[in-house]
């Protein structure tokens, strides 16, 4: 037992040892945390708490029989999920508002946002969908708030162009490769063990404000070229289109168009596919018998000569037609 715990600390562990729901565990573990000193002394204990609490939590968040799901489960919709993250008051919401039809909370304070907004981004004959994460302090850090970045399609950091936005897109960047989240910056080597690859992107909101293109500059050095940076300002539209082209970028996706044999291709809605994909992929994302019977396709587009035969490797291409044959 280390030495200098305070009384209130046993106190508090007198009442997580005789806590008997969850919550009260937590509540209890939290207050034995909030009393610690911080030394190298405590700092196995603390640790050893630390991982307790989140498995804690944890059990709280996935289903506790009558608990509330966590407001970071939230189901994909559309073609890709993107998230905006950000420190408060760097303009989520009102970037939500500009790319979507959802009408979030916007104050010149912050924390006004306590759940996650979801928008739908309409984007040519596509939708993608947007959420706007609360501030992402304390004890939002848990697991479900992790694993919502970590299934993302793409992650879209948020920044002040008239405060520091180039350290905070690299405080960013920390905070989730502590979550085992880690952004292109981490560059291509072996990921540590449990950790996933996030694509992302910076928008640098406030564009109208009179720091931005010292701050654009700033935050380009920082990222090198690894993360792509497009200056936005939700206050008067400027690059709002152009962070919509970049999204749909960086999520890395096609759209594929389908035609039957001596029929027009069914220009409506098109099937998206992860970029990559190949003919064969297509026929299995359609049903299990086009992929089991599949012979050839004709494709149009690709840079190919319209209705040329392709074999079921053949890599698609965004705006592709393809003519499945069985
Ligand atoms: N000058 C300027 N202010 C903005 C811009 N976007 C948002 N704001 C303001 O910044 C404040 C915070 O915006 P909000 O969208 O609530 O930020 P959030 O906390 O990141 O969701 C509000 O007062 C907005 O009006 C912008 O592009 N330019
Ligand atoms: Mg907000």
């Amino acid at each position: 037992m280390p030495a200098n715990l305070p009384p209130q600390y046993f106190k508090a562990e007198e009442e997580y040892k005789s806590a008997k729901t969850l919550p009260e565990k937590i509540a209890a573990l939290e207050a034995m945390m909030a009393v610690m000193p911080h030394h190298k002394g405590t700092d196995k204990l603390r640790a050893q708490h630390t991982r307790h609490l989140s498995q804690l939590r944890e059990q709280l968040e996935s289903g506790g029989k009558g608990k509330r799901p966590s407001i970071y489960h939230i189901e994909k919709q559309g073609a890709a999920q993107t998230i905006l993250v950000g420190p408060p008051n760097a303009g989520k919401s009102s970037i939500l508002a500009s790319l979507t039809h959802a009408a979030p909370h916007i104050a010149d304070y912050p924390y006004t946002t306590a759940q996650p907004e979801i928008g739908m981004m309409p984007y040519r004959d596509i939708q993608i969908q947007i959420i706007d994460l609360p501030p992402t302090e304390g004890d939002v850090r848990k697991l479900p708030f992790y694993n919502l970045l970590r299934t993302a399609d793409a992650l879209v950091f948020v920044v002040d162009a008239s405060g520091e936005p180039d350290a905070e897109v690299l405080l960013l960047v920390e905070e989730l490769a502590d979550g085992k989240v880690f952004t292109p910056l981490f560059g291509s080597g072996d990921l540590p063990v449990g950790g996933v690859r996030a694509r992302a992107l910076v928008a640098l909101n406030k564009a109208d404000s009179a720091d931005a293109p010292a701050a654009a500059g700033k935050v380009r050095e920082a990222v090198t070229d690894r993360i792509r940076v497009v200056a936005v300002s939700a206050r008067d539209g400027t690059g709002i289109e152009a962070l919509k082209d970049e999204i749909y970028g960086v999520v890395e996706i096609v759209r594929v168009y389908t035609k039957v044999p001596g029929k027009k291709a069914d220009l409506g809605t098109p099937f998206v596919l992860a970029r990559g994909s190949t003919v064969m992929d297509l026929a299995r994302e359609i049903h299990r018998d086009f992929a089991e019977g599949f012979r050839f396709a004709r494709i149009w587009g690709s840079g190919r000569f319209d209705g040329q035969s392709v074999e079921r490797d053949h890599v698609l291409e965004d705006g592709d037609i393809i003519e499945l044959h069985l």
